[in-house]
C-alpha cells in the first residue's frame, strides 16, 4: 500500500518527514521517543533536588489514574474547565476565525467537544489536530470525533509537542488549544521555553486558547492534590513502576510514600515521593546506581497556580496579545484567549 502524502495541515517542507499508522495518525519518521525518557529520567534524578518530568506519569495506568483524578470531588479543575468551556464555546469561536484547530496533549478530547461542536456549527467543514505522545489517546479521540462530528478532518499527530507545533503550516489560519492547566506542570526553565516556540511556530492568523489554574485559599489547593480516596498518591507513585518497567529499576513503592503541599513563595502545590527506608536503587540498563536515603524527597511533580492578569502580561512579551478571559463565578479558573500578534 503506498503512504498518503502528508495534508496541508503540514508545513509544505516537513510534509515528506510525517508517516501516517494507523490511519489518521501521523508520526515524524525519524523521532525516537523511546531514547528520549532514559536520557531524561536519568539526568533529573541525579540532579540536586532529585526530580522527574511530569511527562513520565502518563504510561498507560497513569493515564487511567489521572482520568479518576478528573471526576474526584477535591479536584475541582476539570469540571470547573469544562463549564467555562461549555458556557463560553460559542463567543470563544466567534472570536477565533480559524478553519483547524490543534490541540496540544488531546487525550479524550473530553472538553474540547464544546469547541469542536461550535466551529462546525459556525464554520462547517473544519480540521482538528491533536497532538500527543499517546497513540492511545489519539485513537480514542479519533473514534470519538469521527462518530460525532463528520465534518472535521481529523488529524492526530502522534508527537511531542515541539516536534508537533513546529509542523504546522504557519499560512493556515489556526486556534491552538492547550487546556487542564498543563502549563502549571512545566517548570520556570520550561515554561519560557514552550511558550516562546509556540510563539514562534504560530502564523500571523493564529489563536492560543489556553486554560491556566488560579491561586486560591490554600485548603482548596491541597485538598486537590491530596484527595481522601488517596487517587493522587497512586498516580504520583505509579510513576516509579513506569520507570522500573522502562528501565529496569527496583524502585520498591512498599518503601516511599507520597507528601504534597502548597509552596506559597513559588506559588506552586509540590508533589513529592519520600523514602521511608534508606534503599540502593539500581539502573543495571544504564550501569548506574544511586542511593535514596530515608526521608529524602522526589520531587515527581508541580502545579503552579496563575495570576491571570501577570500571566496574560507575560505572554504579551512573547507575542501573544490577550483577547479575552473567560472565568467561572468562583474565579476558580481561566480560560484565557490570545491572538499571535502580526
Ligand atoms: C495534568 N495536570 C494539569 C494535573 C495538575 O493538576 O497539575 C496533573 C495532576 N497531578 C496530580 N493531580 C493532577
Amino acid at each position: 500500500m503506498t503512504q498518503p502524502t502528508a495534508p496541508h495541515i503540514f508545513a509544505a517542507d516537513q510534509r515528506s518527514r510525517w508517516l501516517s499508522n494507523p490511519p489518521g495518525i501521523w508520526s515524524l519518521q525519524d523521532a525516537d521517543l523511546d531514547a528520549i525518557p532514559t536520557m531524561s529520567i536519568l539526568t533529573t534524578l541525579w540532579d540536586q533536588p532529585r526530580w522527574l518530568e511530569a511527562y513520565h506519569l502518563y504510561d498507560e495506568h497513569g493515564s487511567e489514574l489521572f482520568e479518576d483524578i478528573c471526576d474526584l470531588p477535591e479536584y475541582y479543575l476539570t469540571r470547573t474547565e469544562n463549564s467555562i468551556l461549555e458556557a463560553n464555546a460559542k463567543n470563544i469561536v466567534a472570536a477565533a476565525p480559524v478553519k483547524c484547530i490543534v490541540e496540544l496533549g488531546a487525550g479524550y478530547s473530553k472538553k474540547t467537544i464544546h469547541l469542536l461542536s461550535e466551529q462546525t456549527r459556525q464554520r462547517g467543514q473544519s480540521v482538528f489536530a491533536p497532538i500527543d505522545v499517546s497513540v492511545a489517546g489519539l485513537l480514542a479521540s479519533q473514534s470519538a470525533v469521527q462518530k460525532d462530528f463528520p465534518q472535521l478532518e481529523f488529524h492526530g499527530i502522534h508527537a511531542r509537542y515541539e516536534d508537533g507545533i513546529c509542523a504546522i503550516e504557519k499560512s493556515l489560519p489556526t486556534l491552538f488549544v492547550f487546556l487542564g492547566s498543563t502549563i502549571g506542570n512545566f517548570n520556570h526553565t520550561e515554561f519560557p521555553r514552550f511558550f516562546r516556540a509556540l510563539s514562534a511556530a504560530m502564523g500571523p492568523d493564529d489563536y492560543l486558547l489556553l486554560g491556566a489554574d488560579r491561586i486560591k485559599p490554600v485548603k482548596l489547593l491541597e485538598d486537590a492534590y491530596n484527595d481522601s480516596r488517596g487517587i493522587t498518591a497512586e498516580f504520583i507513585l505509579n510513576v516509579f513502576r513506569n520507570i522500573n518497567g522502562l528501565l529496569g529499576a527496583n524502585f520498591d513503592l512498599k518503601q516511599m510514600r507520597y507528601q504534597s503541599w502548597f509552596n506559597p513563595e513559588w506559588q506552586q502545590i509540590e508533589m513529592y515521593a519520600v523514602a521511608t527506608a534508606s534503599q540502593e536503587i539500581r539502573f543495571p540498563n544504564a550501569g548506574a546506581a544511586f542511593e535514596w536515603r530515608q526521608n529524602e524527597k522526589i520531587l515527581v511533580e508541580i502545579s503552579r497556580k496563575f495570576d491571570a492578569n501577570r500571566l496574560q502580561q507575560q505572554l504579551r512579551f512573547i507575542g501573544l496579545t490577550p483577547v479575552e478571559h473567560f472565568t467561572d463565578a468562583n474565579q476558580w479558573f481561566s480560560v484565557l484567549l490570545f491572538r499571535k500578534e502580526g
